[in-house]
């Protein structure tokens, strides 16, 4: 195969990763709407897309049931010493790991063509986007990493013969023996999947799986676990954070960046449009925040990703509208069901439930079904710029300035719906202790209760305890330009296991208390676990809900919160000597104010 790109390490690696997989063809992508199309056009013929035909340009895939979301179980940080990677990630030595895959790549794109994809993370030529190229043998990869990120031949141009980029490697690992018949969604066995990061030296390894934050490297792989580490060497951050743009009634703008784990409500804030009148918000990104002090020494965001690959179901007009009015053409759907008509269709969207329609999995379903019709991990993937609340200044070189850091997490009790953090080590150590339960975004249990870290508990590249002193240090960098940090918690549940809180619009109520307390203009409460609004507060005006339910939101129970403080001593206990002392001192001081 004769390929010619300029850059030096580009065209030696292309050909290294040939002689290694063994594809039919090779494809340098130019990011076009012709290649798109193209691409599309392939994938209709051989039936694995299916076209909508209520959405112009829009299709739905159905993936193998194996393969429905990511394998966090399967994820390796590979750096030279376990420790270098830390408690919470899982670790092989690079030299045994690349052995490992370098077998299961000999060969493996037999029958296939390799795709060569130039993205940029971030706007391309930006002086803090960061170039990838991905290399995969799936078409579905190509035509969502066109959404995803910004793929060009203007990325190669850049690169010029001597410029760097972090090298994606991505196999779906199926070959195809010649005249075998290939399944609409081929990939590797469970035990054979490998999704592994050598930070070291800025390389991505994925093997085996074709879904989501698996397979569209630039998102999690390099977005926040490469740059994470990446961010820690050159003092700055990579997070996984919506950002937004809240203005209130009087034209002042907050910028906020919350993060919140797996589908645990970012896309949703990230879009919402506030129930309080005179109140505006404004999209800048649903999932990853980089984050560099300004020459003002405030702390400037970007959205570095191009795309949402949102959770379908729950998306609604009622809950969602932005979402929704994203999703009108251009999009590509996966695990949705199909309706009679030719939509999509998945829990929780509008309207009735169809009568009939065909299931994630191809079969005929029925409001009867003892299946869901959609895969609870469903998601559409929609290009940034088609969302009506999209921010005018969203691919603003310098990003936007950040005033408000927001955690939280999916906790049926135990934790109010706001509170603020007394002080920024405070804040890191909410940060840090914040716990939630597991959703569908990760193959394994969901509901169960875990630490999470930052929401960064499957995204962070290295040690997570220095991950710890790095947020402690940035903060002694931004002195009093640091974001003021809060906590928010939108599931608190009834005894009757009902949602307290009416979440979505309503959440603006939420910030608008924390843009209030920014501002000075709110009043708190010292509580044991952070400064709690006053009931009156929170804005309730027009909002129908019971004073017993706002209670029970914004009640502590020492009880429980001292029943958390033995998980917090275990989790801290993993990082050893990492663990930054002033969240040792924090977590007496939580302890104290318990007593
Ligand atoms: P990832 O893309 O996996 O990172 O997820 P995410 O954090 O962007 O979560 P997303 O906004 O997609 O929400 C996930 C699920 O939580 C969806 O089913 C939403 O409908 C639901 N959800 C989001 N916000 C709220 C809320 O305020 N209240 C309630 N009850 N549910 C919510
Ligand atoms: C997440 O799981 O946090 C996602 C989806 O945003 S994925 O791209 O699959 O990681
Ligand atoms: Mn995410």
């Amino acid at each position: 195969m004769n390929i010619t790109v300029k850059n030096v390490k580009l065209s030696n690696w292309i050909k290294e990763v040939a002689d290694l997989c063994q594809p039919d063809n090779i494809h340098i992508c130019n990011g076009s709407r012709e290649e798109y199309d193209q691409m599309i056009e392939t994938l209709l013929k051989s039936g694995i897309a299916i076209p909508l035909k209520t959405r112009p340009n829009s299709f739905l895939f159905r993936s193998d049931p194996s393969d429905v979301a990511r394998v966090e179980d399967r994820t390796y940080i590979s750096t030279s010493s376990k420790d270098e990677a830390g408690p919470t990630n899982n670790w092989i030595d690079p030299v045994e790991l690349k052995k490992i895959m370098l077998d299961l790549y000999k060969g493996c794109m037999k029958g296939r063509t390799m795709y060569v994809i130039p993205f940029s993370m971030g706007p391309i030529g930006s002086p803090i986007a960061k170039i990838g190229i991905e290399i995969s043998d799936s078409p579905y990869v190509v035509v969502n990493m066109h959404i995803m990120t910004r793929v060009s031949s203007r990325v190669l141009e850049l690169l010029g013969t001597d410029g760097d980029f972090i090298p994606c490697l991505h196999s779906i690992g199926a070959p195809l023996a010649p005249g075998q018949k290939d399944s609409k969604w081929p990939c590797a066995p469970i035990e054979k999947k490998y999704i592994s990061h050598f930070p070291e030296e800025n390389l991505i390894w994925s093997y085996g799986s074709g879904y989501g934050g698996n397979a569209l490297l630039g998102k999690k792989c390099l977005a926040l676990r490469i740059a994470s580490a990446m961010a820690r060497r050159e003092g700055w951050m990579a997070e996984h954070m919506l950002i937004l743009r809240l203005t209130n009634p009087a034209g002042r703008q907050f910028h906020i960046a919350a993060a919140f784990p797996s589908a645990c409500g970012k896309t949703n804030l990230a879009m919402m449009q506030p129930s309080i009148p005179g109140w505006k918000c404004e999209c800048i990104g649903d999932d990853i925040a980089w984050m560099k002090i300004g020459p003002d020494g405030r702390l400037y965001a970007i959205n570095p990703e191009n795309g949402f690959f949102g959770v379908a179901p729950g998306t609604s007009y009622n809950t969602n509208p932005m979402a929704m009015d994203t999703l009108k053409e251009n999009v590509i759907f996966t695990n949705c069901a199909l309706t009679d008509d030719g939509d999509v269709w998945w829990e929780g969207m509008d309207g009735d439930e169809p009568k009939h329609a065909i299931d994630w999995k191809g079969r005929d379903w029925t409001p009867e079904s003892t299946e869901e019709a959609a895969h609870a991990n469903a998601r559409f993937t929609a290009p940034a710029s088609q969302c009506p609340v999209i921010c005018k200044d969203w691919e603003k070189q310098e990003g936007v300035p950040i005033d408000i850091f927001i955690f939280g997490g999916r906790r049926t009790n135990v934790v109010p719906l706001v509170y603020e953090a007394y002080n920024w080590d405070h804040g890191v150590f909410l940060g840090a202790t914040a716990a939630s339960e597991t959703t569908a975004a990760n193959i394994g249990a969901v509901g169960n209760l875990r630490r999470d870290p930052f929401a960064m508990k499957p995204f962070c590249g290295y040690n997570m305890g220095d991950y710890f002193r790095h947020w402690i240090e940035m903060g002694k960098r931004l002195g009093n330009k640091a974001p003021k940090i809060f906590y928010v918690n939108w599931f608190r549940k009834s005894s009757e296991g009902k949602f307290l809180w009416p979440g979505f619009s309503d959440n603006s109520r939420v910030l608008k208390w924390i843009c209030e307390r920014v501002d000075g203009k709110a009043n708190a409460k010292k509580t044991s676990i952070g400064l709690l609004p006053d009931e009156k507060n929170i804005d309730l005006n027009g909002l129908n809900i019971s004073p017993e339910n706002m209670k029970e939101l914004m009640n502590i129970n020492p009880d429980e919160w001292k029943a958390e403080i033995p998980d917090i001593e275990k989790h801290f206990a993993t990082f050893g000597k990492r663990l930054p002392e002033e969240l040792r001192e924090q977590l007496k001081e939580f302890k104290e104010r318990l007593r």
